[in-house]
């Protein structure tokens, strides 16, 4: 159904207007050998067999990556967020009067929206990437008149983000992907509460290098998603399989020649368990629709590039297009990585820390302390890498 023909819908009805397409939509993933646990060759690389299905189909599933006492870890953070967020947009105060936490960073880490409503559709908003507008459901008349939507900064916000962040396996992942001297993009935790997460419309993430006559279909990147809680494909990211290859896709045709509707015949659900962490090539056409579920979904998201498509870039999406992204702004804001290795290494000294190539030699400069925190955690986002 398009948004003209529902009008202004209820929630339940948007739920059963789902039913159908959620119900293709898992039959269509099921067919796809596009996930399971992280597998390496004998010489220690990503599984060749992954890669491939990554490259062929522009995402990935990992299943079971993130332990389950890490999991409640992060949990536990982005509910203390929560709970200790502003009462909506510009407040200073949490809902029980405290001063409300975080407001003391460059960037504030909550974005706040209308419950189960489309922030981006159909505006000019980073980069007019989103260039359809999702239905938005009425909610109920119990619903809060804003919703957090995103959390950022997940590094400076929570210390189990910054430790996430070191995690080894997906930094194999990222080096198997983008090289080994791959840097990094920036996070923002998407938060789908139950019957009032808003929606993310129909987009590609990558802004600037569709015209450049290097371009590939991984030059824009990737991003992971560490999920927290059950995805469902009533509340989780759907994805085109192959269009990452594809090159710009006129959406708006798109969603014109499917009846107006949002439910695009040939995208699937990333359905995925707690713990799981989904790859999503940035080139791919991907979005989520209004939760309506019963389920909340908590993704934590964050990317990394190729260091090639950064470097002598203009700043994107959240940076200034005046910025230059020279070798002294990369190498800035990838210490963040550097740093969270070492952070995570004191949390787990079971583990094998991970050894990140740019930084093999400077790791006794890197170690996590005070000092270190108000050096190069704090406000890191203000120098991430978008394009
Ligand atoms: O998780 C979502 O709902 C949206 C994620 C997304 O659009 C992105 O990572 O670019």
């Amino acid at each position: 159904m398009s948004e003209t023909e529902l009008g202004s819908v209820s929630a339940a009805q948007h739920a059963a207007s789902m039913a159908s397409y959620v119900h293709a939509g898992c039959a269509r993933a099921a067919q796809l050998s596009n996930r399971g646990p992280l597998r390496f060759d004998a010489s220690g690389g990503l599984h060749p067999d992954i890669l491939a299905a990554y490259r062929e189909h522009g995402c990935y599933v990992f299943e079971g990556i993130v332990d389950e006492q890490e999991i409640a870890e992060l949990r536990a953070d982005i509910q203390f967020l929560l709970d200790h967020a502003p009462t909506g947009q510009g407040a200073s105060v949490d809902h029980l009067g405290r001063p409300a936490y975080g407001q003391d960073f460059a960037i504030n880490p909550y974005l706040f929206i209308k419950p189960l409503s489309d922030p981006w559709g159909g505006t000019k908003i980073l980069g007019g990437r989103h260039p359809t507008r999702m239905i938005q459901p009425t909610p109920s008349d119990t619903a809060p008149d804003e919703v957090v939507h995103i959390l950022t900064g997940m590094c400076q916000t929570m210390p189990s983000g910054l430790r996430l962040y070191g995690h080894p396996d997906l930094l194999a992942i990222a080096a198997a992907i983008n090289g080994d001297d791959f840097v990094p993009y920036n996070d923002a935790t998407f938060v789908k509460l139950p019957g009032l997460g808003g929606s993310v419309s129909w987009h590609q993430d990558g802004v600037t290098h569709w015209d450049n006559p290097d371009w590939d279909d991984g030059i824009h990147g990737f991003n992971f998603q560490v999920q927290l809680y059950k995805c469902t494909a009533r509340n989780c990211l759907w994805v085109v399989p192959g269009t990452h290859k594809l090159g710009r896709i006129d959406i708006k045709s798109l969603i014109a020649d499917n009846a107006g509707s949002e439910q695009l015949p040939d995208a699937i659900p990333l359905l995925c368990q707690p713990g799981d962490v989904t790859v999503v090539n940035r080139q791919m056409l991907h979005g989520s629709f209004a939760n309506t579920s019963q389920d909340l979904r908590v993704s934590l998201t964050f990317g990394f590039h190729r260091r090639s498509s950064i470097l002598d870039a203009h700043g994107a999406l959240g940076q200034s297009a005046t910025e230059t992204y020279d070798e002294q702004r990369i190498f800035e804001r990838s210490q963040l990585i550097q740093v969270a290795i070492d952070a995570r290494a004191r949390h787990h000294p079971e583990e094998t820390r991970f050894s990140y190539q740019p930084f093999v030699g400077l790791e006794d400069d890197y170690r996590f302390n005070r000092e270190c925190f108000e050096h190069i955690v704090r406000d890191y986002n203000l120098k991430d890498l978008s394009i």
